[in-house]
């Protein structure tokens, strides 16, 4: 699993700017260095060094910075040299091509973080976080993602593991003495409370998956309605700039138009879609359909109607909100329906209000705790430790339970944190996470 090999990548972005950063990682990484690098230059632990660069034993390419990370005080736990040169696409591959040929490997995406992991530098948690925050979209966003990687979440698994091994022991201690004696009804009554209480802290921490997932991947919420009703208008006035298309003409917006926008903090793609409508107009009739997908694929679902044109009637179980339209073309005499919104995008009158209520929608499931997830792999995990720890409190609480079940049940669900911290043997697990990361990270 562990490939010994040294690897070197950019670890910054492809492009021109004024520096690049080529990272080498592994045993060879200061010997390959130095190969690079002229006679002169001694490295040492974490002091800069400015040197010229050879790509060939006359041809000197550039001047960069040398910096050298020790074993194991650095990212990934090997011996890590950067190098930072001037930012030239041309001048990067060639010292990196002169890397390769000196003994280094290219590295996969996210193998320096990979091997950081396998060093015991990071959790699979943070290992995790690591490759969100690179990708957070929001400052918030970044805030969460490093929060998980300070460890919160892998603490309070930790927290909740060690619980639950108290437990254990304790049971285990009672199995020894069982012959003599039943089990103690006051020992059963702080399992309970232990298991409960682990029981909720796991939940609490499966609550934050939604939002988790929102502040990673972002929100889609679809501006949908009738031909006319406002669509495109509304849209424009909620990105205070004119995006789509407007006009007086029915059925204008053929092709969903997105932008992107932030509220509190949570990336959120506004689509405006076609009006929806019995058309016999192909092109018309194609955008009412990639309507229609858009109503499938959305978080939140803004739903217009004005007074002359009704909402659209479609099955959906979607967060939905009612906005009434172009209220400043009437006179008098409307009855609210107190769920609806009524505005008028064209003056941009209502709106702000519309957007407080979206802005509370979408961190709705906002963190009931520090300790926040967003991916798959770890809600699988969590659920499963969840539902063996729901079997062990079900059995203790009969009343002649069966303890060796709630021993076994107890095992498994610390089983599952483990696989949720990331202490697991596969390399399908430990690929699938790090292949998402770019190369260099
Ligand atoms: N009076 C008034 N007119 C509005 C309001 N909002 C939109 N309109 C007008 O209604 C017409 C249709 O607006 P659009 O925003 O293009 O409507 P749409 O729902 O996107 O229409 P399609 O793209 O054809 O589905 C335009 O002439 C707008 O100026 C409003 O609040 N008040
Ligand atoms: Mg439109």
């Amino acid at each position: 699993m562990y490939d010994s090999h040294t690897i070197v990548a950019q670890a910054t972005p492809f492009g021109r700017g004024s520096v690049s950063i080529i990272r080498l990682s592994g045993e060879k990484a200061l010997l390959i260095a130095q190969s690079l690098a002229s006679d002169s230059m001694v490295l040492r632990d974490r002091v800069v060094v400015l040197s010229s660069v050879f790509i060939d034993s006359k041809k000197k390419i550039d001047e960069a910075l040398f910096t050298y990370f020790r074993n194991p005080n650095s990212y990934t736990g090997e011996d890590i040299v950067e190098i930072s040169c001037h930012g030239n696409p041309v001048i990067v591959d060639s010292i990196i091509k002169r890397a390769c040929f000196l003994g280094a490997k290219i590295a996969e995406p996210g193998e320096f973080t990979k091997r950081a992991f396998l060093n015991g530098k990071l959790d699979l948690i943070q290992a995790e976080a690591v490759g969100d925050l690179i990708n957070s979209r929001s400052e918030e966003a970044a805030l969460h993602q490093n929060k998980n990687l300070s460890g919160s979440v892998s603490s309070t698994v930790l927290k909740i593991q060690k619980d639950l091994l108290s437990i254990l022991s304790s049971l285990e201690f009672e199995f020894d003495v069982s012959e003599l004696d039943t089990h103690l009804p006051e020992n059963v009554n702080n399992y309970l409370k232990v298991l409960k209480n682990s029981c909720l802290k796991v939940r609490s921490i499966l609550n934050s998956y939604s939002m988790g997932l929102a502040y990673t991947q972002g929100l889609r919420i679809a501006l949908v309605g009738k031909p006319n009703v406002g669509k495109s208008t509304l849209m424009n006035c909620l990105l205070g700039e004119n995006r789509s298309i407007t006009s007086s003409v029915s059925g204008t917006t053929r092709d969903t138009i997105t932008s992107e926008i932030t509220l509190s903090g949570v990336p959120v793609l506004l689509i405006d879609t076609a009006g929806i409508t019995n058309t016999d107009n192909p092109i018309e009739k194609e955008g009412v359909l990639r309507a229609s997908k858009e109503i499938e694929r959305a978080d939140i679902i803004i739903s217009m109607s004005s007074p002359k044109i009704k909402k659209i009637e479609t099955k959906h179980s979607k967060k939905t909100i009612h906005v009434y339209n172009k209220t400043d073309s009437i006179k008098a005499g409307l009855v609210k329906k107190p769920s609806y919104f009524y505005i008028s995008a064209l003056k941009n009158q209502g709106v702000d209000l519309l957007l407080e209520r979206l802005k509370l929608l979408v961190t709705e499931n906002n963190f009931s705790t520090d300790s926040t997830i967003n991916n798959l792999r770890q809600k699988d995990a969590l659920e499963k430790s969840l539902s063996s720890l729901t079997s062990a409190l079900n059995i203790l609480k009969n009343n002649k339970p069966e303890l060796e079940l709630v021993a076994f049940e107890i095992k498994d669900s610390m089983n599952f944190l483990s696989v949720f911290l990331g202490k697991v043997n596969s390399e399908d697990v430990l690929n699938g996470v790090f292949s998402n990361f770019c190369v260099g990270k």
